[in-house]
């Protein structure tokens, strides 16, 4: 492990002064593939905290280990780039150290899905207030192009070469069961609304866990041709509006129709301009709805985008009971190890 970004360039930030992506962007040459999703994630996050206003140094990034791990080298934060599937507990500690830092965590399908899916459902369980964001590319980039636990059936990878027989992780039902209460989705193609889901995500005090669909063009290329597509997305992904009718398709004539007896939702024709009979409207408060949503995917739903999911609930430093602004002091770690019971293993104990 070791801690990174030691060029940590801190701008004279005050009050007045307006951060840019520039503050947010390290020295590091960025060594993704070219033509990898993950730069137009890293884009817009350096986007998203340039506007957010808080200062370089109040930011931390944690990764685990994989291609989209690499962030943290990329951004003029505080950063530590962990252990695979590692970085949720690890993260969990650094905001409950210290909760007035703005902690995001980044991991792979394969980081958090996989090796790490037991940290990540706990920390989302705890509504620890973290931004997790899951580059999803279902498969293991970094390694090589093994199938992730969220690559489709059928998936040929050299850890399955007669096609994997396994049903994909849905990573939006999964924070759901496990009780988070931020969940969003998008894709590193859709400039114009990745960045407002990472604001949201960022302003949710609690656990965010947002789900970025991203292109790995050596070894899973076009897995998410609906984003990809300019031709396909408006047809084939519907873009929630909290508040507002569930309506899409190139022509906006289509919407989803909910029926809460079965739990299920359909596709209907929306009439030009008259009165939307059948459509639902997006409530992201609702639970049923955002289990609907979640498991929406073609071919006969469109995929949904944005915020499925948002219930705000007391994070874990308020579950703890901390005062406002509580920062712990230094521990005695070495004095914490050796207290309690403990004992010196003898020859007699060795068999
Ligand atoms: C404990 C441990 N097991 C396995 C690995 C090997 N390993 C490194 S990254 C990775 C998976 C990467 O895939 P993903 O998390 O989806 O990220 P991507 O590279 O696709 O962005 C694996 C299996 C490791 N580094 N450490
Ligand atoms: S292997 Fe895939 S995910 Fe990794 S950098 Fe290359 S394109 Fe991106």
């Amino acid at each position: 492990m070791n801690v990174i970004n030691p060029d940590l360039a801190a701008p004279d930030t005050d009050a007045a002064t307006e951060l840019t992506a520039r503050d947010f962007t390290t020295d590091q040459e960025v060594r993704w593939c070219p033509g990898c999703g993950d730069y137009a994630i890293l884009k817009a996050v350096r986007g998203v905290l340039a506007e957010a206003g808080r200062r370089p140094d109040d930011v931390v990034f944690i990764s685990g280990i994989g291609c989209a791990a690499r962030f943290p080298y990329y951004l003029a934060s505080y950063g530590f780039h962990t252990i695979h599937g590692r970085a949720p507990a690890v993260a969990t500690g650094v905001k409950m150290a210290n909760p007035d830092l703005d902690v995001w965590v980044v991991g792979g399908d394969g980081d958090f899905l996989s090796i790490g899916g037991n940290h990540l459902m706990h920390a989302l369980r705890r509504n620890v207030d973290l931004n997790l964001i899951m580059p999803n590319n279902a498969v293991y980039g970094l390694t090589k192009g093994q199938y992730s636990p969220a690559s489709a059936t059928g998936m040929r990878s050299p850890s399955s070469p007669a096609g994997s027989v396994e049903a994909p992780v849905n990573a939006a039902l999964l924070a759901l069961g496990a009780g988070a209460r931020f969940i969003a989705r998008s894709a590193d193609t859709l400039q114009d609304h990745l960045p407002g889901v990472l604001k949201a995500a960022q302003a949710n005090k609690g656990a965010s866990f947002v789900e970025i669909l991203q292109n790995c063009v050596v070894f899973n290329d076009g897995a998410f041709e609906a984003v990809r597509d300019k031709g396909l997305t408006a047809d084939r992904t519907l873009r929630l509006e909290h508040g507002q009718p569930m309506i899409f398709g190139k022509d906006r004539d289509k919407g989803i129709a909910v029926d809460w007896q079965t739990g299920t939702a359909r596709v209907v024709p929306v009439g030009d301009g008259g009165p939307v009979y059948d459509v639902t409207d997006h409530d992201q408060t609702n639970l049923a709805l955002a289990t609907i949503l979640a498991r929406m995917d073609a071919p006969d739903l469109p995929l949904a985008l944005g915020v499925l999911y948002h219930a705000p609930a007391d994070d874990f430093t308020v579950q703890r009971g901390d005062a406002p602004g509580r920062v712990i002091g230094r521990a005695d770690l070495t004095g914490l190890l050796a207290a309690g019971k403990t004992w010196t293993v003898g020859d007699a104990d060795v068999a």
